[in-house]
């Protein structure tokens, strides 16, 4: 397939005015109507009057008034060409579709027999004859039309402006969108929906009406996020002097969905796994993830909606700048210091195991790509995650105020338009004064950049010098790399571990400050700190201020002191994942060579301190106490030997619990959180630190710490605590007996939940990523009368995890693993093939593992390459991998 450059980008031939949309739905056979005004860009290269369509049935094409034959147009796969229209055009387009033929959730499909959309990135083509690119922005007007029995709700974006009853047991609702907006956030949903609602006062005093629309039977699962869409207007308001534009705000959740959720102006619809929670059915997890989606969509409104991308290249524009916007939402909601550096650390964590790795590998691409063949597969970690950590280095360059003074200039120019990537630098710069013409390069050079640290005391001058170095390893197209702006926050630490005075040569201006922002913009740099009375350790990276990899030669009493005493937070964890991925690599080595292993009780004694350090957060020490992944670690090595990581951490988890067992039985009892379940900040720290215990306590197996899993389970008030039980009952290598209770429990929690979709996803997910599961254990869950591949959180819980989240399985030396996955990207490729391309990119890092394993899955690989009517999403992903 063909792929498309930014470099090539051409303004639209005629911009569109207006919209009126009639639909007449039916999950059959739909038939839309579509009423554009246009007028010709004079600015424009392109001449043609150019639409773009897929899956569509033509009815009829009036131009003008005039009906239009054959040969007044042509279409050209999904390109449809007038030529020689005039300058001032209405255009009259009824299409007929197929919703319930529509597997591909994109577009307008039935779900559960509602109609939903989701149109993003492309999706309205499939809708009808649209400049479907985003670009093109225009007032709608939509008129939805159906049975009045099958169809109660009919809602669109904007107002209602009409609605009323028609022949034949019909009825009418007339939507109208005050904004102009892109195709992609058009939205409709019709069906059996109910709502909670609610008035609420907005910051100018106006009053918007909040509507959480879900199935009949999930209105006790709504609370929650109506909270956090609450909790998210006013954050709006006060961080960023933004208030809601609209005077309706509608979510709608829908069981199949592809994404997490969509932003579409003024109705968002939602994967009902970002909406729906009680304690019954929603973990600790998903109450936070709820938040921080709500709130992202909510975003969106302004960054995205108000302000769009030009283009697709130019996805991060919205994406990254509304994932830091939801990251410091969810940080501010718990407030508290180390509650952020929580926060803070989870997000580092997925952007290190997931968009480090895809930096990595064959799918590398930079946060304003320069190509693509399918869109869909660019909505991607780099865009989202990296991108963030793109606008985070702005707000850590230019501090709080310079950032909302950034942020306030944006708004002043673009408001209402379609703009670039480079105009949200201009903005910053113009803003604060600055120089970012080198910060360019992070939206230019895909790779992950290293930073490597070299120091040089000098007692006698009492200076310390800080030499950086920066490189960034080769990607696909992008051979060189020119040095990247890289924010480093930074402290010294003296040999008690308190921050010292830092007097920097460079930054004059904060002499005596604690924590400096240092600025490495060449390839080499030295740093010199005046006034250093003793030899210090440096914290380097403070709060994780650039998304690099650190490489510093710190040795274990240097990673000690960072991990008791650091000032920062993040870089506390941080000195406790080198000090644990050290002892990891190098078990997982000593496993390759046969001799035995052990644990240092250095190690042990700090991971105890840390646990019984009542002064600290009890979620910040459940981080502390948690092992890189498998994932993780096997990022440390060249080539990856899945089994023997997967036994060096169950040796390292295993040596904990046999010298922690009396330490973490006492957390596990002193952090229950009993009474009515609440998912606020404290008591989810304390079932955290509580279920981390609780794993590690079965890793060092007995009656009693069996019996104490059990009990859990059968006692437990929320789900936070059942799901945490039962993983470790399923993961508990026991006898027999105990076996066959572990059985007993997941086959009496499917009786308990089989109502319940979202939790029925867990069931599945729990055996997905459990040791003992292999392949043939997935196909016999694959046979289950509960699973499906055409729902895609069905498909996530059990093949996705069992692929991407249980590597010393899915690795299995005969090749199975990937026999399986070849087996159902295939067959998820002619169902829905966004979904597809996902899991294509399971094999992303295959040229990482020994050369046994990488013939299987060069095989695999090729045999879904050579698939027929393979979609252009994973044919892109499986070339691009193969090449
Ligand atoms: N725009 C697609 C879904 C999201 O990022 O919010
Ligand atoms: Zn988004």
């Amino acid at each position: 397939p063909q792929a498309i450059l930014r470099q090539e980008y051409v303004a639209p031939g005629y911009w569109v005015d207006t919209v009126e949309m009639g639909f007449d739905l039916d999950l059959k056979s739909t038939l839309v109507a579509n009423r554009m005004v246009m007028r010709r860009n004079h600015a424009s290269t392109e001449k043609d009057l150019v639409l773009s369509g897929e899956s569509l049935k033509l009815v009829q094409l009036r131009l003008n008034g005039v009906k239009l034959k054959k040969a007044d147009y042509q279409i050209d796969g999904e390109t449809l060409r007038i030529s020689n229209a005039p300058d001032e055009v209405t255009l009259e387009i009824t299409t007929q579709i197929q919703p319930s033929k529509n597997t591909s959730l994109s577009g307008l499909y039935a779900s559960k027999g509602n109609l939903i959309t989701q149109c993003e990135a492309e999706g309205f083509r499939k809708i009808t004859w649209f400049p479907d690119r985003p670009d093109v922005m225009a007032k709608y007007t939509v008129m939805l039309r159906a049975d009045k029995k099958k169809f109660p709700v009919l809602l669109s974006n904007g107002n209602l402006i009409d609605e009323g009853d028609l022949d034949d047991g019909r009825h009418f609702a007339k939507w109208e969108d005050p904004f102009k907006k892109p195709s992609y956030l058009f939205a409709l949903v019709a069906g059996t929906l109910v709502c909670q609602e609610e008035k609420f006062k907005l910051k100018s005093g106006r009053k918007a009406l909040l509507q959480v629309w879900v199935e009949e039977g999930n209105l006790d699962k709504t609370q929650h996020a109506m909270d956090s869409l609450k909790k998210s207007i006013r954050w709006d308001e006060e961080r960023f002097g933004l208030e809601l534009d609209l005077d309706r705000f509608m979510i709608v959740a829908t069981g199949d969905f592809n994404m997490g959720a969509m932003e579409n102006k003024g109705l968002n619809i939602f994967n009902t796994k970002y909406v729906l929670a009680n304690s019954s059915i929603a973990t600790d997890i998903d109450y936070a993830g709820i938040e921080s989606v709500v709130g992202h969509e909510y975003f969106h409104n302004w960054t995205g909606n108000r302000v769009t991308c030009r283009d697709w290249f130019q996805l991060s524009l919205k994406e990254g700048l509304t994932v830091f916007r939801d990251q410091e939402f969810s940080a501010d909601l718990v407030g508290t210091t180390t509650g952020r550096a929580v926060k803070r650390i989870e997000d580092v964590r997925v952007l290190r195991q997931v968009q480090f790795s895809e930096d990595a590998g064959p799918m590398a691409h930079p946060v304003r790509p320069d190509s693509f063949v399918e869109i869909n597969n660019f909505y991607t970690v780099t865009i989202y995650e990296k991108g963030a950590e793109v606008v985070r280095m702005y707000y850590t360059l230019l501090g709080h105020d310079g950032f909302r003074k950034g942020m306030d200039l944006y708004f002043e120019r673009h408001d209402g338009q379609a703009v670039e990537c480079d105009d949200f630098r201009a903005a910053m710069a113009d803003s604060s004064g600055r120089d970012l013409t080198q910060f360019e390069r992070w939206y230019s050079q895909a790779g992950t950049p290293r930073v490597s640290v070299v120091t040089a005391y000098d007692a006698e001058a009492q200076t310390y010098d800080i030499k950086l170095t920066q490189s960034c390893p080769a990607t696909p197209g992008q051979e060189k790399k020119l040095p990247f702006h890289i924010p480093v926050a930074m402290g010294l630490l003296d040999a008690e571990g308190k921050d010292i005075p830092l007097y920097c040569d460079d930054y004059p201006a904060q002499a005596g400050a604690t924590n400096l922002v240092i600025e490495l913009t060449a390839a080499s740099q030295t740093f010199r700190f005046n006034k250093v009375a003793s030899e210090p350790v440096p914290s380097l990276l403070r709060n994780f201020s650039a998304p690099v990899v650190l490489d510093i030669d710190y040795t274990d009493e240097e990673l000690g002191l960072l991990f008791a005493n650091d000032s920062d937070p993040f870089n506390r964890w941080e000195a406790g994942q080198r000090l644990a991925t050290r002892r990891l690599v190098k078990l997982t080595k000593v496993l390759q060579t046969g001799e035995e292993l052990s644990l240092d009780d250095w190690f042990i004694n700090a991971l105890r301190n840390t646990l019984n350090d009542e002064s600290l957060d009890p979620a910040f020490r459940e981080l502390m106490l948690t092992l890189p992944s498998e994932a993780m670690i096997a990022e440390a090595f060249d080539v990856v030997d899945p089994q023997a990581i997967h036994t060096a951490r169950q040796f390292v988890r295993a040596t904990i619990t046999r010298h922690l067992k009396a330490d973490l039985l006492h957390a596990y009892e002193t952090h229950q959180t009993p009474g009515k379940y609440r998912p606020d900040a404290a008591s989810m720290a304390k079932r955290s630190l509580k279920n981390l215990a609780l794993s590690y306590l079965l890793e060092w197996a007995d009656e009693s710490t069996f019996d104490l899993a059990h009990l859990q389970f059968k006692e437990a008030a929320n789900m936070t605590d059942r799901l945490a039980a039962l993983a470790a009952l399923t993961n508990f290598n026991g006898t027999e007996k105990q076996q066959k209770k572990s059985e007993k429990a997941l086959r009496r929690f499917f009786k308990d939940f089989k109502k319940e979709d979202l939790v029925i996803d867990k069931w599945f997910m729990l055996q997905a990523t459990a040791h003992t599961t292999d392949v043939e254990k997935v196909r016999e869950l694959m046979q289950h009368p509960a699973f499906t591949l055409t729902n895609p959180n069905r498909a996530r819980s059990l093949v996705f995890n069992f692929c991407n989240a249980n590597p010393s399985r899915f690795h299995a030396a005969d090749g199975s693993g990937y026999a399986l996955w070849a087996e159902l990207v295939i067959a998820l490729n002619k169902i829905n093939p966004q979904v597809a391309a996902r899991l294509a990119r399971s094999l992303d890092r295959w040229k990482k593992y020994p050369v046994g394993l990488q013939a299987h899955m060069k095989l695999a690989l090729q045999k879904v390459a050579a698939t027929k009517k393979l979609s252009k999403d994973v044919a892109e992903v499986v070339s691009k991998a193969l090449a």
